[in-house]
Formats: structure tokens, sequence, C-alpha cells
């Protein structure tokens, strides 16, 4: 259900800032990754949602070739002037760099708006949270586009163009988990992708009497630091010795016991925990989905479980914040299923709790993190909503 009130806001501050006029309406949301992390640019499968949390996105076409970019989110920044003709990556355009790059994706891609545009935006994603406000604002530039130009492409289109604002105007080298669940979620429904092929299909989430709770450590972090960009590295370099033995194109290729059979060609024991790390999350990803469609929840949850003690100890892209809310996460009674969600080194855990237990679990693992991180972490029962489109009126 769109988000009434939030709309009429940003509409009125359209017009504030750009004038009377017809305008149009669109979102995007943000996605929590239920299993399957860190191997979308390993050739693997993910299993993300999107969330009914997102940004809005008001724009009018221009008479001429000037985009301007405005958030509510980051009014301090103002508007933000761009040029058809001249988008470049500037330091001080700060986050409409994200934008303006789907802009430039498209148009690499043979994709040119006759004119530019005025836009607006409002997130309802918690800021710097790891639920992915940057890819939403990335497709929901993309779906801007098609729907002002009519561009013939389509939102799977959309997902890579803004992965690949984000790996080359951004310089964040993301795989495409997040644009592609924003673009494609369908409520209630989580998208098993296979990022080797972009084929995909939804399973419903149905988990009974127990909720989706995502905890938001408040951790401040930022995806864009190296770290990131070191695992891909680290999993490029995986590869290539993987390939000296077998005939594969990615990491997740390989079954546990291929893996095991010839690890050993990985001499540098942090690089061989990482494509570890790949190959078994890969598995626990489809054997996860495989349970819930078999509507076994707790298999599903004790899954989550294995893919955060992988990515802590193999992956190394957990912290002490999550790590301590998914300990005290599972010393709760009513938790099916914990784990870190998204990138890491902070943001948030996806939890399954028990409907009837959701108010103590809140309760407990907040009071625990705040007495051992001395941070106060924040608390969302979700729901799965749809990928990006237009609000109608
Ligand atoms: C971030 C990236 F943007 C995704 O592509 C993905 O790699 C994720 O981290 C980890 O699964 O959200």
């Amino acid at each position: 259900m769109a988000d009434e009130k939030v709309i009429q806001d940003l509409k009125d501050k359209f017009t504030e800032l750009y004038g009377e006029g017809e305008m149009r309406c669109f979102f995007a949301p943000g996605r929590v990754n239920l299993i399957g992390e860190h191997i979308d640019y390993n050739g693997g499968h993910v299993f993300p949602c999107a969330l009914t949390l997102g940004t809005y996105g008001v724009a009018r076409k221009r008479a001429d070739k000037k985009i301007r970019f405005y958030s509510t989110n980051l009014a301090h920044t103002g508007v933000i002037e761009a040029d058809l003709d001249d988008l470049v990556y500037k330091k001080e355009d700060d986050w409409a760099n994200y934008a303006k790059g789907v802009v430039w994706a498209f148009m690499e891609n043979g994709f040119v708006p006759e004119c530019g545009f005025d836009f607006a935006c409002t997130g309802t994603i918690p800021n710097k949270s790891g639920l992915s406000s940057s890819a939403s604002l990335e497709v929901l530039t993309g779906t801007v586009l098609m729907g002002l130009f009519g561009f013939d492409t389509d939102q799977v289109q959309n997902a890579r163009f803004s992965q690949l604002a984000e790996n080359k105007f951004v310089g964040m080298n993301c795989g495409i988990m997040d644009q592609f669940a924003s673009a494609k979620g369908q409520e209630d429904k989580a998208i098993l992708l296979d990022c080797a092929t972009l084929d995909y299909t939804y399973t419903p989430v149905v988990l009974g009497d127990a909720k989706l709770v995502i905890v938001n450590t408040n951790k401040p972090h930022e995806l864009t630091n190296s770290a990131y960009n070191d695992r891909r590295r680290e999993c490029e370099e995986a590869l290539e010795l993987l390939r000296t033995k077998k005939d594969i194109q990615a990491i997740c290729q390989l079954s546990p016991e291929e893996f095991e059979e010839i690890k050993d060609v990985i001499t540098d024991p942090v690089v061989q925990k990482r494509a570890k790390h790949a190959v078994y999350e890969e598995n626990r990803c489809v054997t996860a989905v495989k349970e819930l469609n078999a509507g076994n929840i707790p298999a599903f949850g004790k899954l989550m479980l294995g893919s955060h003690e992988s990515l802590r100890d193999d992956f190394e892209v957990s912290c002490e914040e999550l790590d301590v809310l998914v300990e005290e996460a599972w010393k709760c009674e009513g938790t099916i299923g914990a784990r870190m969600t998204g990138g890491g080194f902070g943001g948030c855990t996806v939890n399954i709790v028990k409907g009837d237990a959701v108010d103590s679990f809140v309760k407990t693992v907040g009071e625990r993190y705040q007495a051992r991180t001395g941070l106060v972490a924040d608390f969302y029962v979700v729901s799965i909503g749809d990928g990006a489109h237009e609000v109608c009126e």
C-alpha cells in the first residue's frame, strides 16, 4: 500500500522547488536478503525479497538538457544540477551520483532521453542500514527514465544498468542482487536468482505464524569502503587458481565435494576460506529454498545460522555488533532463524521469529545488545512488497 502522506509531502516539495505542473510518481523498494550472501558476484544463487520500505520519486520532463535532483532525506545538499551532455562523477554531487550514474548507464546502452527532467525523492529506508537505499535510488531512477521517456526496455535491464552505474560510475564493485530485488520483487515472495544466468523464480515466503524481523545495528558503516572490493578480488584470485584444476566459470559452480578435492590449489589460507564460503553458501541457499518450499521453516532457520557463521569465520564480513545481535537472537525462545544480511561490516540482521514471541524478542535482544555494545538497535517487523513501479493516483 502506497504511503499516501509521504507521497503528498513529496509532491508538495516538488511543486515548491520546481513549480506547478504535471508530475509523475514512482517507487523502488529496498531489499532484505534471506540467504545466499556474497555469492552474487561468484555466480551463485541468492534469495532476496523487496521490502515495502523504499524510495519514492516524483519527476517531470524539462524543455532543456538539465537534470535537477533533490532528496528530502539529504536536504542539506540542496538541489543538485547536472546536464545530459556532461554526465560525469562529481564528488560534490554526493548521493545524486547514483542517479546520474543510471542516466549515464541508460545512455551508454542507447537509451538517450530527448530532454532533461526535474526529480525529487524521499526514502523510507533507514539511512545506512544496509537495506539497499542506494540500489533503490538507482532502480527508481531507471524506472523514472522508462516512465518519462517510454524506453523499450524492462526491469531486468534496469537492474543491469543500475548495477553498471554503481560499478562504473560510482566505483562500488557490487553484484546484481540488490538492484535485481528492487526491480523485480513481488509481494510476499522472495526471488531465487541465479546470478550466473539471471534466471529467476519466485517463492512464496510462508512462515506460518512467524514474522520477518530486521534488526539494525545502527553501527555507522560505509559499504563503499575497500573491504567489499577486497573480497571480490580475493574471490577472483581463488577462481583463477581453481580453474587450473576444473573447467568452471564461477566458484559457485563447484559442489562442496568438488571443492574439497581441489581446494589445496589455493595455498593462501585466507583466499581458500573465501572460496569455501562461496561454495558452501551456494549449497545452503539452494537447500534452504527447498526447505522453505517444503514448509520446513526450522530447517531454513538452521541454514541461516550456518550462513552467518560462514560469513563471520570464513568470509569475515561480520562485525561484533552483528555477531552480538545474532547470538542474542538465538538465545530467545521463539527465534527460528537469525543471521546478518547484506554486505556486512554493520547494517542489519534478518530474523524469523514466532509471532507471539516478537515483543519479548525486541525487548530482550534490544536490552542485551545495548548492554554489550553501548548501541541502541532498531527493530522492524517487515512486509515483503512489490518491485519498482509507477505509483498511480
Ligand atoms: C551488497 C552488494 F551490493 C550485493 O551485490 C551483494 O554482494 C551483497 O552485498 C552481499 O551478498 O549488498
